[in-house]
């Protein structure tokens, strides 16, 4: 038998806090679910635990036909683009693949640098596996769909897209590749990302990848092959709690309803959490709901985004504020904690829209002792949405350059922003800032390490202030703005030293 060719796949590191609460690299995992593992020996390099460096070397020491590395928009292209010249230095004739949501939106750009051979464009289940075996066997992959390239002569070429997968069957993750213990140990109480339930979603909010990315196509996976996959993670790696990584999971009710169903009658003792609609949540009777909450039913992460239906409707969110009201007091009856999203920084924001959104933040705390909120994230002009375009007609103008969309991360994006200024940008970072101290998300979301005790432990200690803060929306002067930036500006010095 041959020896087996290495396929080297990275997770870069996404910002200083990234490995506070390491989630399973879901996209390195489902690239290899159709790989011939017999033919490829996997290794998988995940930048946010300390060996990294030392697992690289020596991954890279081996027989390497490719390396490949997962990438969103933001902070990990800085740590990105620096492992993928640290690796073009180590092993100059290894080709270097980038995949996954940014080089999806701007494939063009990402293949133009020098560190990039290959983008494979949308979903990688079968054009990976087709693209390693062409490499294997010497073939240019010039007719694999979803693969974009360099000629011989140094010009980009992108293949005609591949069609979105029927993901109804899809298999687990092959878990086995990576060393669940490192991503299960912290786990008390924080939820396990790892397991799929549906891509897609049916609406179109702008701000959204998902109008590009999924076509406004949602596919779900089948509720008995969903219930079973948590079972085998429950059993074989004892994870308790889930997080089902979708964007919306409840488009079909009978089939979430399915699902919870498959789930008590396995008699699994789990807990499980997942992204929703408000209206769709709204149309559960209360049989279907307290079905739910048997199933183990944690939280449920809404997206509101903002109390001014001005804001709402430029973003074109599909959210009825009052039936946000209502549904929040009426979940009170069952154990679910509702979780709910909202943003700020959009240009038509004034500080009217920004008081909205604190008081019914407010309200919907109050009404429900078990609600939490998100984080308030700067709206982010992502490359491939049509929010990108929206900004453009406020002076924003998109980077030429893959570097230049490192900075695209909610906490770093101001300075591209032109109405991001002055006592807005103050007002704006403030929300930002102290809307993550107001509720008890810290307790609930960190996990047992010890950077997420000591996180939990300081976040509580400022919660009182945090709280007259932000109700009374007293954000000048904000001296606390320091600390956070500080953190931010690390990011670019830490991907520097790193690589
Ligand atoms: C789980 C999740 C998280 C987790 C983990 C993120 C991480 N960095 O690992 C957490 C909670 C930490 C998180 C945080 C954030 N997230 Co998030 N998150 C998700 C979510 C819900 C699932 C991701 C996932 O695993 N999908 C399933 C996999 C299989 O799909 P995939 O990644 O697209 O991978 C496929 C292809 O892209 C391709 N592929 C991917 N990588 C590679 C590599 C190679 C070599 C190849 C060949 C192919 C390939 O093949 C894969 C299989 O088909 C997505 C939405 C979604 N449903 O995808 C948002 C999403 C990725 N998040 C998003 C955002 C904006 C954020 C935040 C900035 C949110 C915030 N406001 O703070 C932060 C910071 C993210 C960061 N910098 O890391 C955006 C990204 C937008 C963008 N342009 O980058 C998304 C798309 C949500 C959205 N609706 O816009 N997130
Ligand atoms: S509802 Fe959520 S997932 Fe769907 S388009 Fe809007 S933001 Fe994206």
């Amino acid at each position: 038998m041959e020896p087996r060719k290495r396929l080297v796949l990275i997770r870069p590191l996404a910002g200083v806090l990234d490995s506070v609460n390491p989630v399973i690299p879901i996209p390195l995992l489902a690239i290899c679910r159709h790989l011939d593992l017999d033919a490829y020996d996997v290794v998988i390099v995940d930048q946010r635990f300390p060996h990294w460096r030392h697992r690289l070397e020596r991954a890279l020491a081996g027989d390497v036909l490719l390396v490949g590395l997962t990438c969103l928009t933001g902070y990990q292209i800085h740590f990105g683009s620096a492992l993928a010249r640290f690796v073009r230095r180590r092993r100059p004739g290894v080709p270097i693949v980038w995949g996954g949501v940014h080089p999806t939106a701007e494939p063009l750009q990402t293949l133009r640098e020098s560190f990039v051979d290959f983008v494979v464009v949308g979903e990688g289940e079968w054009t990976f596996p087709e693209l390693v075996d062409a490499l294997a066997a010497g073939i240019e992959p010039t007719s694999i769909p979803g693969v974009g390239y360099k000629t011989p002569g140094g010009s980009l070429r992108l293949n005609p897209p591949r069609p979105l997968m029927d993901i109804s069957g899809l298999p687990d993750l092959p878990y086995h590749l990576v060393d669940m213990r490192a991503y299960v140990a912290d786990l008390e109480d924080a939820p396990f990302y790892g397991v799929e339930g549906a891509r897609g979603c049916v609406h179109n909010c702008t701000f959204c990848y998902n109008l590009g990315y999924n076509q406004r196509q949602w596919r779900p996976r089948d509720p008995g092959i969903l219930a079973d996959n948590l079972a085998r993670v429950h059993r074989d790696h004892g994870v308790r709690n889930f997080f089902i990584a979708d964007d919306s999971f409840f488009v079909s009710a009978k089939r979430a309803l399915t699902f919870a169903r498959n789930l008590v009658d396995l008699g699994l003792r789990v807990s499980w959490g997942t992204e929703a609609n408000v209206s769709m949540m709204a149309r559960l009777d209360s049989d279907a709901l307290s079905l739910l909450a048997r199933s183990g039913l944690d939280f449920l992460s809404m997206g509101v985004e903002s109390g001014s239906r001005k804001v709402l409707e430029f973003v074109n969110k599909p959210v009825d504020l009052d039936e946000v009201e209502a549904f929040n007091r009426r979940l009170r009856r069952w154990p679910i904690h509702p979780k709910y999203t909202f943003m700020t920084g959009t240009p038509v924001e004034s500080k009217a829209d920004v008081r909205k959104s604190v008081d019914l933040v407010r309200l919907l705390l109050h009404d429900n002792p078990r609600a939490l909120i998100q984080a308030f994230y700067m709206a982010t002009p992502y490359p491939g949405t049509v929010y990108l375009e929206q900004c453009r007609a406020f002076g924003f103008e998109p980077p030429e350059s893959l570097a230049g969309w490192a900075d695209f991360d909610p906490f770093a994006v101001a300075r591209h922003l032109p109405w991001v200024r002055g006592d807005k940008k103050q007002l704006f970072e403030f929300m930002m800032y102290c809307s993550m101290f107001v509720d008890g998300k810290v307790d609930y979301h960190l996990s047992d390490s010890l950077a997420g005790r000591l996180t939990a432990m300081a976040g509580k200690a400022y919660r009182p202030l945090a709280r007259f803060r932000f109700f009374h929306l007293l954000y000048r002067p904000y001296p606390e703005a320091a600390a956070f930036k500080l953190v931010n500006s690390a990011q670019k010095v830490l991907s520097t030293v790193v690589a």
